[in-house]
């Protein structure tokens, strides 16, 4: 048996939450006067919560006393988590359950390497946690992507080498962390915009069985080759 490591991102790759983070970003900012669009949350994916707002302020061309800065925060956070606590496994992306079934029945090691500090709700919430071996996330870095510390850190929490680890990813950050590490990326996602992945799917939908059997032997190099 080839022993592979496998990290998801979460927001983007597992689940949707995107749609959760836009409604609660655009409730803060409407709220101090700034406008707020989706091709703006666009810009949010894969970002952490601090530096999140600290762009949509940049946006707004808004300044903020650090204790006011941290109660939007946090109130961003509350309304976010309230958006979560009704999610079940009906979100999880299509195609991405067969993945993992294949990954467990194969047992290989899987991990979670995600910015969010909320992904144990959310694995919870949409009965996954069980399935990861690891969990790597905003609660466990210090350094965001495009730094490579995340995928390090998830390789590393499930005894796998960095060469030896496959990368899903979304976000155009993640896929530059994951090459960064020098791991296989796979971008989810739209072909132009994850263009430095080493291979890209629309989604999981895209991902066959031959492709992940095929991906158990073969090298970061060998991928990028075909
Ligand atoms: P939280 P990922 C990221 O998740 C989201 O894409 C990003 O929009 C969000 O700001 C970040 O998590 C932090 O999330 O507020 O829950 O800590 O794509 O890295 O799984
Ligand atoms: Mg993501």
């Amino acid at each position: 048996m080839n022993r592979k490591g496998f990290i998801f991102d979460l927001d983007g790759v597992i689940v949707d939450t995107a749609k959760y983070h836009f409604l609660a970003w655009k409730k803060l900012a409407n709220s101090i006067g700034i406008d707020f669009t989706e091709h703006q949350n666009e810009q949010l994916k894969g970002v952490s919560r601090i530096e999140s707002l600290k762009k949509i302020l940049n946006w707004g061309n808004v300044t903020l006393s650090e204790t006011d800065f941290n109660r939007l925060m946090a109130e961003k956070n509350e309304n976010y988590l309230s958006y979560i606590a009704k999610m079940d496994d009906s979100e999880i992306l299509p195609g991405v359950m067969k993945t993992l079934e294949f990954l467990i029945k194969d047992k290989q090691p899987i991990a979670l390497g995600s910015a969010s500090k909320n992904s144990i709700e959310i694995l919870n919430k949409v009965h996954l946690f069980k399935h990861f071996d690891a969990i790597i996330d905003g609660n466990s870095v210090t350094k965001a992507k495009p730094d490579p510390e995340v995928f390090l850190k998830a390789a590393a929490a499930i005894n796998c080498s960095p060469e030896t680890c496959i990368v899903f990813e979304d976000s155009v950050a993640g896929i530059q962390a994951a090459n960064k590490a020098n791991m296989i990326s796979i971008g989810i996602g739209n072909q132009t915009i994850l263009n430095e992945a080493d291979i890209i799917f629309k989604d999981f939908t895209e991902i066959s069985t031959d492709f992940l059997q095929n991906l158990l032997s073969v090298t970061k190099s060998e991928l990028k080759k075909k």
